[in-house]
């Protein structure tokens, strides 16, 4: 257990109800808490141990107003997850997990778009691998939304790196079903782990 942890993608209001709301989002949401309540329920790792123990790490999508990937700017998505609105927001029964340290923030910069939470960066600028190398991390799991975007390129990334990556299959919501599908394919033949548990 000492070297697991787990990587939360996107699991954001406008992925999850808002402009760009993806399927099965309220059940991966509810997933993975359970999910976590397994892994935190031993008396060992109780509820104020969960970061030294079970590290939960957070991604956030973190667009600018006016952003590459947008409609307006030419881009294939509806505005979503803007700096500072509520759409870009963590679900709140997920949100007491985040800390300020474990949270990487991706596609800040106008002129770039970021599906890769290993992109990502937190307050004090480490990299999601920065740290998941300073805690010495073997094991990956991994849930989140979108399966075929971020989900996916944030895998792919993670076992390149040399992370063992079990993504939780439950958890994941998605654009498109067929999408989904395809994605969990390709990734299973790239030698990551699907798991339910
Ligand atoms: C995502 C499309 C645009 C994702 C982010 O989190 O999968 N997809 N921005
Ligand atoms: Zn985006």
């Amino acid at each position: 257990m000492k070297d697991c942890a787990l990587v939360v993608v996107d699991m954001l209001y406008d992925f999850i109800d808002g402009s760009m709301a993806c399927k099965n989002a309220d059940e991966a949401v509810r997933k993975t808490l359970e999910f976590i309540d397994r892994k935190t329920s031993d008396p060992l790792e109780g509820p104020d141990v969960i970061q030294a123990g079970f590290p939960i790490l957070f991604v956030r999508d973190f667009h600018p107003a006016d952003h590459c990937s947008f409609t307006e700017q030419g881009g294939p998505w509806p505005p979503h997850c803007v700096q500072d609105t509520h759409g870009a927001e963590i679900h709140t029964d997920l949100a007491p997990y985040a800390s300020e340290e474990f949270t990487f923030f991706k596609g800040y910069k106008k002129d770039k778009e970021q599906y890769s939470g290993f992109e990502g960066i937190n307050e004090a600028g480490q990299s999601l691998y920065d740290v998941l190398d300073m805690m010495e991390i073997k094991n990956v799991y991994v849930c989140g939304i979108a399966t075929e975007y971020c989900v996916l390129n944030t895998c792919m990334d993670l076992k390149k790196a040399g992370f063992t990556v079990y993504l939780l299959k439950d958890c994941l919501a998605y654009v498109d079903y067929k999408g989904h599908l395809a994605s969990l394919a390709q990734m299973s033949k790239d030698g990551i782990r699907l798991t339910d548990k």
